[in-house]
């Protein structure tokens, strides 16, 4: 997969050499390009913004450089491409979103600030390429940096070869479609030592019966779950709940989806 980014702070980007998504890097799995939005300008000044049309706070970034750079690393009419356009008014950002991403071959985003990129960049854009206008969460951030950074981790661990375990992508929290835990929070994790400051880890997951483990790990993920996450909750399509995932709810004193509150 190839990865552009434009931005005016090429230098927020140097994670992506660090780590998992760094290792995928050099061993060709993913190939990043960060694109200085300044090679795209012609005045002594290199400006990006400009003040707002109709007034109002701030400035706006200009689609003169946005325009020739997108024109630069998107081409004509390529297949697999997308340009991914961070807004705090765009559409959730979500795993079902990293996993489609995770299939493009190649993925442009395009990092505003200020108060964003002029809205005729995307529109000119989109009668080429399609344009995502995405937001990571519901909290005013100060440019898009830090959701691209978010957005490229979530979708380069999918990736085939980048995680080592090539397992363990599937059952994470919002993992997603198959498996016993879709749609729940993972509950708590330990390993070594069994005793620590005398907190012991919980019996049943040094038994080696494995039923029962992962009967318990369902147990504390509903608990968390149903705890932190009524939305989720309600969102678990219906019937994928069995009768001790209703009692394990009921004894913890958690709504169950379908009953009343009686008892
Ligand atoms: C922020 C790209 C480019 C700041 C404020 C305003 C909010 C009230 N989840 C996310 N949060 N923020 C961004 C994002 C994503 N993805 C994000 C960006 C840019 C992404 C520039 N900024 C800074 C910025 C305007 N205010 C937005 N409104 C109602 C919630 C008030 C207006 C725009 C851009």
């Amino acid at each position: 997969m190839k990865i552009d980014v434009i931005t005016i702070f090429p230098e927020y980007f140097s994670p992506l050499r660090v780590s998992l998504l760094g290792k995928a890097a050099e061993r060709g799995l993913i190939e990043f390009a960060v694109h200085d939005l300044r090679t795209w300008t012609h005045d002594v000044h290199n400006s990006v913004d400009d003040t707002p049309f109709g007034g109002g706070p701030g400035m706006v970034m200009s689609p003169v450089p946005w325009g020739e750079a997108l024109d630069a690393l998107l081409g004509p009419q390529t297949p697999g491409t997308r340009l991914v356009v961070p807004t705090p008014a765009g559409v959730p950002f979500r795993q079902e979103t990293a996993a489609t991403y995770s299939r493009m071959a190649h993925l442009v985003f395009a990092c505003g600030r200020y108060e964003g990129i002029d809205a005729r960049v995307a529109e000119d854009v989109r009668t080429r390429v399609p344009v995502d206008e995405i937001s990571v969460g519901d909290y005013v951030l100060s440019g898009g940096e830090p959701p691209v950074l978010v957005m490229i981790d979530a979708i380069c661990r999918l990736l085939p070869g980048v995680l080592g375990n090539a397992a363990s992508a599937p059952d994470d929290s919002f993992g997603g479609g198959a498996g016993p835990m879709a749609g729940l929070l993972e509950g708590p994790v330990f390993t070594r030592p069994r005793v620590w400051r005398e907190r012991e880890v919980p019996a049943v997951l040094l038994s080696g019966d494995h039923a029962a483990i992962a009967r318990w790990r369902r147990d504390e993920a509903l608990r968390r779950t149903a705890a932190l996450r009524p939305d989720l909750m309600a969102a678990l399509p219906a019937g994928s709940l069995d009768s001790r995932d209703r009692e394990v709810l009921h004894e913890a004193g958690f709504p169950v989806p379908g009953e009343d509150m009686a008892d």
